[in-house]
């Protein structure tokens, strides 16, 4: 397939904008980009499909998402607004646990039928790779099943998916003030049995006062580095526990969240080149008041991707292009920054080298917009101007 008279962010230097380009496709990968008036004669035969001056860029890399699980957490978000403390809602039996529950009483199929919309809606905002994460399950027999249907969701819709063992999100009831306990007889044995299955992408945890610390982490990403996984952690989301630092001393390819990353965090971050995943739906949702520091990572050179996060409790949102929104008015991100956030710079925190940018030898999957800027797709607020994707080289939904 040629495209033709086509914007093309290229996203290879900032927007990288070539006007009136063609892109020539073979198979699934990019064979040729660049001005029309340079296509070379050997790619003028292939069938065209003229893009009319629309905006053509990378297809959306969804690079942190908890898109499976059971339930939802519409009630809660009723009763805080009516007044009840996260703490009330927690003792009720609400927040991460009500979810937890929720998805351990679900089967793998039901898993899968409930996150096929909420992806459906990624698609819709322009993403051709998605990330999942477990971690809803925190037994092995059910984080195994997380990781399942998460990677189901690849084989049902036109998209990539990722998937990253995230045992360590939080302590079940059962192992209440023995997190050491729960990471060596749950979060380790699901580590090996989903990796001996071909689950694990990449491991996650929760850095958190109400989740993990550094210190009972460590077992965890050490065998992951043993097993040759790659590690990346949600890290200064609600205090500094200096998590990035860690998760950077183990080559981490992301550090998530980093409202509260400190200097030291950032410095660690710069000298391993882990890219801070920019999560403004869960900052949005939890009426969070302390901005990550964008100027700051900006100066030191540490790459930024931007994600949606979309979960239950602290991030209900399904929209890449929205999380863009959010990233420039919340965070003063730029729209080219944004950009690169969801497409160069979220392959990079996936260590996927064959996508994110429009370049030979690539992965043809593209999106074309009703847009002929790419700041349109910052600017606008929750409408899409999502045209058609191309996945895998062919014209899709
Ligand atoms: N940080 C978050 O914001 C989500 N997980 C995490 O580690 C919250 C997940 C939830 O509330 O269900
Ligand atoms: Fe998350």
């Amino acid at each position: 397939m040629l495209l033709t008279h086509a914007t093309l962010a290229t996203m290879t230097d900032g927007y990288g904008l070539i006007p009136d380009a063609a892109v020539a496709l073979d198979g699934d990968r990019i064979a040729w980009a660049g001005p029309m008036a340079d296509l070379p004669a050997g790619h003028r035969k292939l069938p065209e499909h003229d893009c009319a001056g629309r905006l053509v860029t990378p297809g959306l890399i969804d690079c942190h998402t908890h898109a499976v699980f059971a339930g939802h957490r519409a009630v809660e978000f009723e009763l805080r607004l009516n007044g009840a403390s996260y703490e009330e809602v927690a003792r009720a039996g609400g927040g991460i646990l009500s979810t937890v529950t929720a998805t351990r009483a679900a089967s793998e199929d039901e898993l899968l039928a409930r996150a096929l919309p909420r992806v459906d809606q990624l698609i819709a905002s322009g993403a051709t790779t998605i990330e999942v994460k477990s971690g809803y399950g925190l037994t092995v027999a059910d984080e195994l099943k997380m990781l399942r249907a998460a990677r189901r969701i690849g084989q049902s819709r036109p998209a990539t998916v990722r998937t990253t063992h995230l045992a360590a999100h939080a302590i079940p009831p059962e192992y209440k003030g023995r997190a050491t306990a729960y990471i060596a007889e749950v979060a380790l044995p699901s580590l090996h049995a989903a990796h001996a299955e071909g689950l694990v992408d990449a491991v996650d945890a929760f850095c958190e006062g109400i989740a993990f610390s550094v210190e009972e982490l460590r077992p965890l990403f050490a065998e992951a580095r043993s097993l040759g996984v790659p590690v990346k952690l949600h890290a200064e989301q609600l205090s500094d526990l200096g998590g990035a630092a860690f998760a950077a001393g183990h080559g981490a390819l992301s550090a998530d969240h980093l409202e509260y990353l400190s200097p030291e965090g950032i410095a660690a971050m710069a000298r391993a080149g882990t890219v801070a995943v920019i999560l403004p739906g869960a900052f949005y949702t939890l009426r969070e008041s302390q901005v990550p520091p964008i100027a700051a990572m900006r100066a030191a050179g540490v790459p930024m991707a931007v994600a949606t996060d979309l979960n239950p409790g602290s991030s209900p949102l399904a929209s890449l292009t929205l999380a863009m929104n959010m990233a420039c008015t919340l965070f003063r991100l730029t729209p080219e920054e944004a950009l690169l956030g969801t497409t160069a710079h979220a392959a990079r925190a996936l260590r996927m080298t064959d996508r994110g940018r429009i370049e030979p030898g690539l992965r043809a999957d593209l999106c074309i917009w009703d847009a002929d800027h790419p700041a349109e797709l910052s600017y606008r607020i929750g409408a899409t101007a999502l045209h058609q994707r191309i996945y895998g080289g062919r014209l899709v939904a």
